[in-house]
């Protein structure tokens, strides 16, 4: 069915056919979480958030919104639907009967909480105990979602516990060298347990009838599981990029842009064995630009490589970070058309364009783009 903008229709099945619809985050009352073991595990021994937590301080929230709202602008005038959440008070404390924890995070990146496949957008476990209530941020929007569209499946993942026995205790260490995470990320040994699913949206990407997943500090491999069990007529692949210290999320290390064009982050590739599977089904990868930037801006949980967590509007244009000079450089020479975006002072929120951003509506349909797989129906 083709898209009206009069008519709200839930469907996407990957991250590069032509945007329609869209969700962009707010940056509003956002706190930076309490210690907790899965925080503790994300944020840098070098970091300025370090011992810090409780409402950002406003002016950084204020312009931290003002650039989402022009970026949603600018969507808006190249008519894409664009929608916000509605942010809860985040100084409310989380309590449930195995936590408690003293204030929440906020809803700027709606990317790591709404997985959409197909018809579904479905809420994912999280693993932050900061991050356990943020779904009803999106609930106005997907409640509406599913009056207008007799066809959106509204789903949420089974909520977890996020008791203690979910996180491996190593990672409560006050301080843990470089050297002693890359050995640790390396062997697989993150800070989730696989004590119950988890897994966040955004370490999961779409790309039609196969879901590439990462395995790491959000996502554990029961979490995958889940996913596949989910979603029956996919594939799903688990991957993992031992060169990331704090693997969290899948949207800075490997960024595809259309079919058959992958990037990678050059300090955490994809391992050997585990390429077969895109370059013997016509996927080429490619190294990314390095990063315009020598550190994150301050208070910001994610590294300089949101430098690749680019936009794709349509598989040749693509929204870029602004001040990411050598990104642009990149994907202007590999033949898209860059749309640049200043958002950089509201990366501290919770990520760039793709985590501020999450699908309502692409065009298109499930497509195979694995062409040397066997057919997921086929068992
Ligand atoms: O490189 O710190 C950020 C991804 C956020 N969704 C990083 C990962």
């Amino acid at each position: 069915m083709s898209w009206s903008p009069d008519r709200t229709q839930v469907n996407s099945w990957n991250e590069w056919d032509p945007l329609r619809h869209v969700i962009v985050g707010r940056a509003t009352d956002c706190h930076i979480p309490r210690p907790e073991p899965a925080v503790n595990a994300k944020v840098p021994e070098d970091s300025d958030m370090r011992g810090r937590w409780g409402k950002r301080p406003q002016e950084t929230i204020d312009e931290g919104n003002e650039l989402l709202d022009n970026f949603a602008e600018k969507l808006r005038r190249r008519g894409i639907r664009v929608d916000r959440p509605e942010p809860i008070d985040f100084s409310q404390p989380v309590l449930t009967p195995d936590f408690e924890t003293g204030s929440q995070f906020g809803c700027m990146p709606p990317r790591d909480l709404l997985l959409t496949v197909g018809n579904q957008i479905v809420e994912a476990t999280m693993s932050y105990r900061c991050r356990w209530f943020e779904y009803l941020c999106y609930r106005p929007l997907l409640q509406r979602y599913w009056e207008e569209d007799p066809e959106f499946r509204h789903e949420a993942a089974p909520k977890p516990r996020l008791s203690d026995r979910s996180y491996h205790s190593e990672y409560l260490a006050h301080h843990i060298d470089v050297d002693t995470r890359l050995e640790w990320t390396r062997n697989r040994f993150f800070v989730t347990t696989e004590h119950e699913p988890l897994f966040d949206a955004a370490d999961v990407l779409r790309m039609g009838r196969d879901l590439v997943v990462q395995h790491g500090f959000t996502t554990n491999l029961k979490g995958i599981e889940w996913l596949r069990r989910h979603f029956p007529d996919h594939r799903v692949h688990a991957v993992n990029f031992p060169g990331d210290p704090y693997p969290t999320h899948i949207d800075a290390t490997f960024t595809p842009i259309r079919p058959g064009l992958i990037l990678n982050n050059p300090e955490r590739r994809l391992p050997d064995e585990q390429r077969p599977l895109f370059e013997k089904n016509g996927w080429e990868i490619v190294e990314a630009a390095r990063p315009a930037h020598n550190a994150p801006p301050p208070l910001c949980y994610s590294s300089v490589w949101l430098s690749m967590n680019v936009l794709v509007l349509d598989p040749k244009t693509v929204c870029v970070e602004k001040s990411e000079v050598f990104q642009a450089e990149q994907l202007d020479r590999l033949g898209m058309e860059v749309i640049e975006i200043d958002l950089r002072g509201a990366y501290a929120f919770g990520g760039g364009l793709h985590c501020s951003t999450a699908d309502v509506y692409r065009e298109g349909d499930c497509d195979d783009y694995f062409p040397g797989l066997k057919d997921p129906s086929a068992g």
